[in-house]
């Protein structure tokens, strides 16, 4: 086989790489170790920045996203109990948009089998080869035959656990991280969010979040420790963990749990995002914990600029773009990186931290909570920073 981009990961990166080529006329095919069900029901992001969300919208994807997604103009800050609202449209005149990851992977699949895209599922044993040559390959079997592909370009949209970030020679990559002492443990409910907007609540107990699907779904979480055993939460824990650290601002009405699950916390980017014709994107390049809820929207970010700058190249035989992908996508990253960081430290209790800590995470909120500087300062990136 052989075609102009090839795709290792079907997930928000890899789908959306292939569509935003797709209306440049480049040729892609995308390959996917998990079956389409798999990828359609795996449950996972559910906010999408301003940007993000007008772009789904311009790539001809936004139909059921703009019918159904939830707009938010604003969040809420529990300290103990007290909400405080930040108002994004009056700060920054912008929204959020609650619409799952799943839908968006949904939505992109559809399109591309529409545009008549190939796109392999459970395809097996996946290698890839020649990375610094000008026809790298991938390697792969399917439906019990071995396949090759010859491309241009390699693009890593394989997400954390992925295969084309370790095919990098040792020594190429430089490696940022930082693991959190605790994870969430997430829950989807048959019941109403207990608020409009969603609440992002610090306790004593430790952090809690009130998000949703939709106004009868709630997507709750609450910190719990790294390798928390979820056969130690039964659902009366659950509920009674989440009633305490939402205080008594609101009511929360309980529902049938549909999912539960533990997810850990990590801060990770490898620099740099490229080696020869193989160009990392979303997950496979970088983690961030979800308190800043950045990391489907940063994968998007990444695809927009691999677009570009392989678009530049088939268009007008540019390299330029291409060489620079790892140094513009980065700066974003950080930014990201930094959020993340900074929305987790003031938002979790930690199991070692000092009176001095604590003390000043609760001066940080109520900074946060009581200047417009510092609540503008939340807004304008909560919602996105602009694409340079
Ligand atoms: P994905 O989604 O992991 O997709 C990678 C795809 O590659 C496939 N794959 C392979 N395919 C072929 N060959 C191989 N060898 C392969 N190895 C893997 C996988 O099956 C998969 O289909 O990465 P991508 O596209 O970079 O997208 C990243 C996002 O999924 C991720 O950043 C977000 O889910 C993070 N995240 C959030 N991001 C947001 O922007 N907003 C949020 O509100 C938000 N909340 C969250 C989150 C992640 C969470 N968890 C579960 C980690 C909340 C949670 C709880
Ligand atoms: C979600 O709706 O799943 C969600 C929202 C915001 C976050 C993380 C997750 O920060």
């Amino acid at each position: 086989m052989r075609t102009q981009v090839g795709i290792v990961g079907a997930g928000p990166a890899g789908l959306m790489l292939a569509r935003l080529l797709h209306l440049q006329g480049i040729e892609s095919i995308i390959i996917e170790n998990r079956s389409r069900d798999y990828i359609e029901n795996r449950i996972r992001a559910g906010l999408i920045e301003h940007w993000a969300a007008d772009l789904l919208s311009d790539l001809g994807v936004g139909g059921r996203l703009q019918r159904e997604g939830m707009l938010h103009w604003g969040i809420n800050i529990g300290i103990n109990g007290d909400l405080h609202r930040i108002d994004f449209k009056a700060l920054v005149n912008k929204r959020v948009t609650i619409y799952g990851q799943q839908e968006v992977v949904k939505d992109l699949v559809e399109r591309r089998i529409t545009d008549g895209g190939e796109l392999l599922f459970e395809v097996s044993d996946v290698s890839i080869h020649d990375l610094t040559g000008k026809q790298p390959k991938i390697r792969f079997s399917h439906e019990g035959r071995q396949q090759e592909i010859s491309c241009d370009f390699i693009a890593g949209c394989d997400g954390f656990h992925g295969i084309c970030r370790p095919s990098i020679p040792d020594g190429v990559l430089s490696v940022f991280e930082r693991d959190y002492p605790f994870g969430w443990l997430g829950i989807l409910s048959e019941s109403p969010p207990p608020d409009h907007d969603l609440i992002y609540s610090y306790t004593d107990r430790g952090f809690a979040l009130y998000t949703m699907r939709s106004p009868t779904l709630a997507r709750l979480y609450l910190q719990c420790d790294h390798d928390e055993d979820i056969e130690d939460w039964p659902d009366h824990r659950i509920w009674d963990e989440l009633h305490k650290r939402l205080g008594g601002a609101r009511k929360l009405q309980e529902g049938k749990m549909l999912q539960k699950g533990v997810t850990p916390m990590r801060s990770f980017v490898v620099e740099p995002m490229q080696h020869g014709r193989l160009f990392l994107a979303g997950d496979s390049a970088h983690i961030v914990p979800p308190t800043g809820a950045k990391g489907m929207n940063l994968a998007f970010a990444d695809v927009m600029m691999l677009s570009r700058a392989v678009g530049a190249f088939y268009k007008d035989r540019r390299n330029d773009l291409l060489e620079a992908y790892s140094v513009t996508c980065l700066r974003r990253v950080w930014k990201a990186q930094r959020f993340s960081w900074w929305m987790t430290q003031i938002m979790h209790r930690f199991p070692h931290e000092t009176a001095f800590d604590r003390r000043r995470q609760l001066s940080d909120l109520d900074y946060l909570t009581s200047s417009k500087a510092a609540a503008t300062s939340l807004a304008e990136q909560y919602v996105g920073l602009p694409l340079d």
